[in-house]
């Protein structure tokens, strides 16, 4: 058997995982506390072709959950309370969780709105027990925000993913060395890491139902039938996952807004005056982040749900709404209306169902001098490790300087 978290001189690797419980749902409640106990769905309008984003535990009872169609939530929880998303809220508390997470961690990887993985200090003799900080994170979130965090613990990163959804909700799974594939083996295929419903059902006709199983199987064989994802399948059901958590110091690649409609958009009056409002948001969200972007893109999604994108450079790098409406305008009028006319000459019933703008080629001029590692080791706990573990920064390469992680500037 292959052991995940071997114990060296160094220590062994732990890994934890940090998702807050229904993060939506839970700000809703959280800030309307009249909503405790009661099925609390947040997404879209039901009537309006709206999407679930995210529903609390008691309205996933009933069958309620992420992606879903708002319409379909209703039927199934008439009762449930619905409620419009408010972004600017989520980031606020997500921002807060992040720094406290930053208080423990040698390195923050932020892969989501809600979720983090952290490299914590390596399992010496003597060290803080990955237990104890995991039980002091949950605390010091719920006194410092209202909210509750699931987290696990475990050699690598797709071990500690699966310890925190297995242990929610209001979870704490701590993964020891050597428990990894006691822990691995009986669980279905289904949750493995990137085996989603159309990848299980062809592992499941070749016998191998379970973690285990896949384990067992031949490595060739797998090969054979999914190519590069059998390997990597194979290492993973053998707790095999040498990624490392990357703190992310650069901007985001894109900055972009969509909207689908509720009637669809048949004439370009309506359509400018929509790619004139998601730009808007666009240049609130690119000024929030404090980055600028030379490229402007838009979306369209048409009723048959085709879909085209079309982009174009401007002459400077920026976040200004005029520059980006302007830019977005000028793509819809030349390319877009066009078709739209085209469309309705023919009669056809094409009309716009979806429509997008988008910034990318982002620049961030404050993010050029930021080392994001040594944001991290300066927390005053990550110190305390430093003190204890002098040889910390050998056996944890910052992602700059470790030849085998991408640099800093090729990561973003
Ligand atoms: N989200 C969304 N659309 C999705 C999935 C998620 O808008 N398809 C939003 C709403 C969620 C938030 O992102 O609250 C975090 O996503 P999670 O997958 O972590 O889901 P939750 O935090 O809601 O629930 P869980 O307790 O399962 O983590
Ligand atoms: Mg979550």
């Amino acid at each position: 058997m292959i052991a995940a978290s071997p114990q060296t001189s160094r220590g062994f690797r732990r890994v934890m995982r940090c998702d807050l419980d229904c993060f939506f749902a839970a700000v809703e409640i959280l800030d309307h506390p009249a909503l405790a106990g009661k099925p609390v769905v947040v997404g879209g309008d039901p009537d309006r072709r709206g999407v679930v984003s995210t529903a609390n535990y008691t309205a996933r009872q009933y069958g309620v959950h992420s992606a879903m169609s708002a319409a379909v939530a209703r039927r199934l929880c008439p009762h449930a309370v619905f409620l419009r998303p408010r972004f600017e809220r989520y980031r606020e508390l997500s921002a807060r969780v992040m720094a406290i997470l930053d208080d423990y961690f040698i390195t923050r990887e932020r892969v989501s709105i809600d979720e983090a993985y952290g490299e914590l200090p390596p399992g010496l003799p003597g060290c803080r027990r990955a237990l104890d900080i995991a039980r002091e994170i949950k605390a010091r979130v719920q006194q410092e925000t209202g909210l509750v965090i699931s987290i696990g613990v475990a050699g690598n990163k797709s071990l500690s993913k699966l310890a925190s959804d297995c242990s929610k909700p209001d979870g704490c799974l701590i993964i020891k060395p050597g428990e990894e594939l006691a822990f691995l083996h009986p669980l279905p295929v289904g949750r493995l890491l990137g085996v989603g419903p159309h990848t299980r059902e062809r592992l499941e006709r070749l016998g191998l139902t379970t973690i285990g199983q896949l384990a067992q199987a031949s490595l060739p064989d797998l090969q054979a039938h999914f190519g590069k994802q059998g390997h990597w399948l194979w290492q993973l059901a053998n707790a095999e996952d040498n990624r490392p958590v990357v703190s992310e110091h650069g901007p985001p690649k894109s900055i972009s807004r969509e909207q689908t409609y509720e009637r669809d958009i048949a004439d370009i009056e309506r359509a400018a005056a929509q790619i004139q409002r998601l730009a808007e948001r666009v240049a609130a969200d690119a000024s929030d982040e404090q980055v600028l972007g030379q490229t402007v893109h838009i979306k369209v999604k048409w009723s048959d749900f085709h879909q085209i994108t079309r982009q174009c450079a401007l002459p400077r790098a920026t976040n200004a709404p005029e520059d980006i409406a302007q830019a977005a305008l000028r793509l819809l009028h030349t390319t877009i209306a066009p078709l739209l006319n085209a469309s309705n000459d023919s009669n056809a019933s094409a009309a716009i169902r979806l429509l997008g703008v988008g910034l990318s080629n982002i620049t961030d001029p404050r993010h050029a001098q930021d080392k994001g590692y040594l944001r991290n080791l300066r927390t005053p706990h990550s110190i305390v490790q430093l003190l204890l573990f002098p040889d910390l920064p050998e056996a944890y390469p910052s992602a700059s300087d470790d030849p085998n992680l991408p640099s800093a500037s090729a990561n973003n």
